[in-house]
Order: structure tokens, then sequence, then C-alpha cells
């Protein structure tokens, strides 16, 4: 019988990226792509976007995805992957969606050891509503919701996903890496493989969380924003691995 319906997953070719000049949310996104290629996972990928620019992925995959109400990644995913527990499920949020809103639904998910994968992309602001205080946003960082710079007594300190998750007993697997070099990127991608690897072998919750930048709404061009990377992301946010439950 003729196939009504068919298509090729994987990352869309066909369509030009519409991210800001210097914005790392495409290079993650090919790093993803890249990995589920070679761990051949494609038909099994079923990837729950955050609300923000991290969502505009949507346009980009035509392997399965969901967008999830703001924040809710964590909790959607684990709908998902209890639900169809062969699917490789795995959100990507933003700091706003992942560490403010989302809160609760990131912590609990991790909590409860959910075997699911997390790609946060940490690029210290808002990016989508333009430019709003994150929880990861630096001191004495503009926003147009600090426009002097955050400082304490107003907005408290810049919150660190990694060890506050670090903090409970369940996460099999995190790691802190950065697209601001080669190396690093390289470092990314595998750090994306492992959290994969993990869910495959239902060691329970991974989760990656990615240094990047936001030119635009830190106003400066690609190259100011990877120095600021350099400089002052990496001083607040250092990389490496946080915890490994196979090294455990
Ligand atoms: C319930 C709800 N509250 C607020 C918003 C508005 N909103 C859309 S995106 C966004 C922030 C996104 O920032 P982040 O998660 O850091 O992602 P980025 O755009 O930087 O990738 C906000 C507050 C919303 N869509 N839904």
């Amino acid at each position: 019988m003729e196939k009504i319906y068919s298509r090729t997953k994987g990352l869309r070719a066909d369509v030009v990226g519409g991210f800001c000049p210097g914005c790392m949310h495409s290079t993650v996104m090919k790093l993803i792509g890249e990995v589920l290629e070679e761990m051949n996972l494609f038909e099994r990928a079923a990837c729950v976007l955050g609300i923000g620019c991290c969502g505009l992925h949507m346009d980009y995959m035509s392997f399965d995805n969901i967008t999830s109400p703001h924040g809710r990644a964590c909790a959607v995913a684990t709908g998902i992957k209890r639900s169809s527990p062969d699917s490789l499920v795995f959100t990507y949020q933003g700091d706003g969606d992942f560490a403010a809103i989302g809160l609760g639904e990131s912590m609990s998910a991790a909590n409860r050891g959910e075997n699911i994968s997390v790609i946060f992309v940490n690029n210290g602001i808002y990016g989508m509503t333009g430019g709003q205080m994150a929880p990861t946003t630096l001191m004495g960082m503009r926003a147009s919701t600090a426009p002097a710079g955050r400082t304490a007594k107003e907005h408290g300190y810049p919150m660190h996903m990694c060890e506050i998750l670090n903090q409970l007993t369940a996460p099999a697997y995190i790691e802190r890496t950065s697209c601001n070099t080669p190396q690093n990127t390289l470092k990314t991608k595998k750090a994306i493989a492992k959290a994969f690897q993990n869910q495959l072998e239902g060691k329970g919750f991974s989760m990656v969380e990615i240094v990047t930048s936001c030119p635009t709404n830190w106003g400066m061009d690609a190259l100011g924003a990877l120095e600021y990377i350099n400089e002052k992301m990496l001083a607040e946010f250092p990389l490496g691995v946080i915890r490994d439950a196979r090294e455990g």
C-alpha cells in the first residue's frame, strides 16, 4: 500500500536560521542534531521546548517536538517519558524558563530522578522578551528591569543551577559547558551525548548547562559578547562536571 504520510526526521536543511548574530542557540541545536544523528536517535527523539528564543527551534526540527507552557518543560517531559519510555526525551530551556518561572518543575523533576535529559541554555538574561533580568544575570549586569545593573540589595545574587541541583540525591549527571571556543563546543557535544546515553541506560536525570551569550540584549557585538563570556560569565559559572554518578 502506498504511504500517505512520510517524512524524514532530522534538522531541517531547507530553512534559514533566524537567530540574532552571535546567538548560540543555533550552535547548540546543531550539536544536538549531530548527536542525535550519530547515535541514530532521530526516530525516538522527543524535544520539549521551553518558551523564549529557545522555543524558536520548532521551526528547524522535523523530529518530534512540543512547546511547553513557560517553565513547565521538565513536567511535560516527565509525562512524555513515563507514557513513552522508549522515547529519548529531552528539554531545551533558557534560564528564564528553567531557573525562574520553571524552578519548581525543574527542581522537582531532578529530585525525582526522572529519566530525562535537560539542555539548559544560560545566556544570563531573558532573550525573547527584551532583556529582563534572569536568575543568572551577573552582578552589575544591566537588564531592562535593572537599568543601573544588578545589585544584591535590590535583586539578590546569581543562581547557580548546577550547584543547586547537586544538593539533591537523585540526579545522575550534571555538567556545565560553554560554546565560547571550538574546544568547549566539542566538550558540549560530548556532554549532550552523555546526557542522552545516560537516559538510554536508565540512569535518571541528566542536565547540561551551556553558558552562552545574548549579544542583542547584552548590547554588544558578537565578539564583545564572546569576551564577556570569557571574562565574566565563566568566572561566575565555572565549567566542568559537577556530578557524574558513573564515577560516583
Ligand atoms: C506564563 C508566561 N509568563 C511570561 C511569558 C513571557 N515570556 C516569554 S519568553 C520569556 C523569557 C524567556 O527567557 P529565557 O527562558 O531566558 O529564554 P531566551 O529567550 O533567553 O532563550 C518570558 C518571560 C510567557 N510566555 N508565559
